[in-house]
């Protein structure tokens, strides 16, 4: 029989006593973090366990969607409040009785701290685990970076803690990190667990041992970590912590860990890293759409199969959508599917998907030639070639064989959609929904509304952004929308620096030192050059005579020299490493000396501050135009699409913590040697005159 008296029905802890195991249940939505009420709960719950002689042992679960996701993020500004996680999670190790772990959804940093100083752990097939700490600036701070090694080995809690990637329970079990897996029924099968434990030695995590990795192993380890943050601090923090377990008493090894964690907690790249843990969720509230329906959207249709066509197939495949890829002839859908194939096979080789998930994704893509069997579609995107003559007829034949309701969607990144909309009778359908290759990785979505788009069509966009687990940003239309626009300034920008006296790979490693995964030539020569190139040529007309134009990427085009997929761009490429070409240093020096410069060396400072003044100029533009309603909608752009290092928080962020006076004065500087696209935005002016900043 089941004695359901609560020692603290109020509170978001519960003790539910099933003599003799126990349940303490933790239930304070969302996600169970670990505010300071559920810490004094957790705490006392433990001592009630510890002192009730009729309850023999413990079972932690969580009610709701999932187990601890963490400490509450939201309390991180303030003091710490007592009890402090760590000497709960200690209480917890601590007990006499066994108290073993019942986890569903996620046990993330502080939830993980918690299970990993349980007696033992039994998770649902479905939970995940991991200590994300580094992902917010910070280390684990109850634990992790100590109890983690001795649970799995210094290898593997290198990895985790790091990384901060999340292990499904399956990898877990095979870590030594969980015990068992469920079979169904998550809290019998823990309390089955602690029952069996009862009267057992107690294998309490802190007592284990770690076998000390040998030491040029160890700081091989720790500077590859290093190298791979690309400035961020915490995982290279987190990497020394973790080896300190080999050779601390877990005591002094949490005590080192504490003192990690509070000096991280106040430094600015853990507020800039927070700030973009918000700001991600934030974008998906938009001011008077709440209450919005989405349409219902199942059934999807794409127009072209080339390289963002399959990558969207692909993205909407593996979400759980019907898709359908049409093509103009066999031909194309053939190499279309055979692209879309090859990406899952690759995927099946690394281990990333089963064969068997393979070939279910691949059954929801069907292939047709023509339009026409793209009737029964709820959303219609096009992924055809970027012209905007092309695109206004296919939207006019769309018109004509699609019912009402379905959206029509298309991926343009820099057409104006309003004259695509235009070229249909139901221009409230139509929205653009900018993916960013390859699509089915990149994380942001800009959905961008015309003048007309209808409001249960932009939520449907968010919504859609949900299903596939994108990010999405809702801006207007303007010639490359946020990011594209952003970026053409920045290239500019680098391009002018290439004429004074820079070469491409300087001003790659300085916005590589900064940061940024990859400089923007190198990004050309990814991306391939023949797109912009085409672009430059169709706004030549519209071009301001007074602006200063460099015209070396146009050589390089009339080169050939096209970027990677050509084996040649701004740099050479053999075996697929970028090298330093000869042939480029030279178009470059030729272009400062027809435009009169004396070349100079340029410090990598002066790249990363001209480069940011570019981006922060041109983001105030857009705010300025109402392009986007918020700040946070540029950097969740910059940071998610173009690399902008996220420990930065995004430019707009950083540049309250720069401060707005010294990237206005680089922009007037520019402004006066660059031309007028170089003027700097009202909202730039006025703020650095008032002391305004983006943010409160
Ligand atoms: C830590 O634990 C430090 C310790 O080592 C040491 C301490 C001493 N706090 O993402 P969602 C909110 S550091 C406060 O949309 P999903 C979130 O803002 C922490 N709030 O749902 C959102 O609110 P709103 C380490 C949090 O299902 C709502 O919950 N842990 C927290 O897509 C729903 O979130 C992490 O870094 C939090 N910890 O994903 C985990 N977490 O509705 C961070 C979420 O107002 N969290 N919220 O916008 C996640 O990764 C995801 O939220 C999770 C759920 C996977 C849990």
């Amino acid at each position: 029989m089941t004695d359901m008296a609560s020692a603290n029905d109020a509170g978001p802890v519960r003790l539910v006593r099933n003599a003799p195991v126990a349940v303490i249940e933790i239930d304070n939505p969302p996600v169970n973090a670990t505010s300071q009420a559920v810490r004094a709960g957790l705490l006392a719950a433990i001592r009630e366990v510890d002192r009730d002689p009729q309850i023999s042992a413990a079972v932690i679960a969580c009610a709701g969607r999932t187990f601890v996701a963490g400490a509450d993020i939201r309390e991180f500004g303030q003091p710490p409040q007592e009890p402090h996680l760590p000497d709960v999670i200690n209480a917890i190790e601590a007990c006499s009785k066994p108290v073993v772990a019942a986890v569903h959804g996620t046990a993330l940093g502080g939830g993980c701290e918690i299970a990993l100083a349980c007696h033992a752990r039994v998770a649902d097939p479905g939970a995940g685990f991991g200590l994300p700490e580094v992902k917010l600036g910070l280390v684990p701070g109850a634990g992790g970076t100590q109890r983690l090694p001795r649970l799995v080995g210094l290898e593997a809690a290198l990895d985790l803690v790091t990384s901060g990637r999340t292990v499904k329970a399956a990898e877990a079990l095979r870590l030594g990190l969980i015990d068992r897996l469920s079979s169904g029924d998550l809290r019998r099968d823990a309390m089955e667990l602690a029952r069996e434990l009862i009267d057992q030695p107690l294998r309490r995590t802190g007592e284990l041992n770690v076998d000390a990795m040998n030491a040029e192993a160890a700081s091989e380890g720790g500077a590859d970590v290093r190298r791979k943050a690309r400035g961020a601090e915490a995982p290279g923090r987190a990497a020394e912590l973790v080896l300190l377990s080999a050779s601390l008493p877990l005591q002094d090894g949490m005590a080192r860990e504490r003192e990690t964690f509070l000096e991280l907690r106040a430094s600015r790249q853990s507020a800039a890293l927070r700030h973009a843990f918000f700001a991600e969720r934030e974008v998906t509230r938009l001011p008077g759409l709440d209450s919005i329906e989405p349409r219902p959207v199942q059934k999807i249709g794409i127009v072209g199969a080339g390289t963002m066509g399959s990558g969207i197939a692909i993205a909407f495949a593996d979400a759980g959508f019907d898709v359908k890829v049409v093509e103009t002839g066999e031909q194309a859908l053939a190499a279309g599917q055979a692209r879309i194939t090859e990406v899952y096979d690759k995927q099946v080789a690394s281990g990333r998907i089963t064969a068997a998930a393979r070939d279910e994704r691949l059954r929801t893509i069907g292939y047709a030639v023509g339009i026409s069997s793209l009737s029964d579609r709820d959303l219609v995107i096009e992924a055809v070639f970027e012209d905007l003559d092309v695109k206004r007829v296919l939207f006019r034949d769309l018109d004509a064989i699609l019912p009402p309701g379905t959206v029509l969607a298309t991926n343009t990144s820099y057409l104006d959609i309003n004259l695509i909309a235009a070229a249909t009778s139901r221009p409230a359908d139509v929205v653009g929904l900018h993916f960013f290759s390859p699509a089915n990785v990149m994380k942001l979505l800009e959905i961008v509304r015309t003048d007309r788009t209808a409001p249960d069509v932009i939520a449907t966009g968010l919504s859609l952004a949900k299903r596939l687990r994108k990010i999405p940003v809702v801006c207007r239309v303007c010639d490359g929308f946020v990011g594209n626009r952003i970026l053409s300034r920045y290239r500019l920008q680098a391009e002018y620096l290439l004429e004074e006296g820079a070469l491409p790979h300087e001003v790659d490693a300085a916005l590589e030192a900064f940061g940024f995964p990859m400089g923007p030539f190198a990004v050309s020569d990814l991306a391939g050059l023949d797109i912009a190139w085409a672009r430059r040529k169709r706004l030549a007309p519209t071009r301001d005579p007074r602006e200063r134009y460099v015209d070396i990427a146009d050589r390089l085009c009339e080169a050939g020299r096209f970027g990677r997929k050509t084996g040649a761009g701004w740099y050479r490429y053999t075996g697929g490493k970028r090298q330093v070409d000869p042939f480029v240093t030279e178009l470059v020096e030729e272009a400062s000396r027809r435009r009169g410069l004396t070349r100079r060396s340029v410090p990598a400072e002066e790249i990363q501050s001209r480069i940011r003044a570019a981006i922060v100029n041109e983001a105030c533009k857009i705010l300025d135009e109402r392009i986007v309603e918020r700040p946070l909608d540029v950097d969740v752009v910059m940071m998610h699409g173009y690399g902008y290092p996220a420990w930065r928080g995004g430019p707009l962020f950083e540049a309250d913590t720069v401060g707005l006076g010294p990237i206005l004065d680089t922009v007037q500087e520019r402004a006066e040697r660059d031309g007028p696209g170089w003027d700097p935005a009202d909202g730039l002016v006025s703020r650095a005159a008032s002391g305004a900043t983006f943010y409160p």
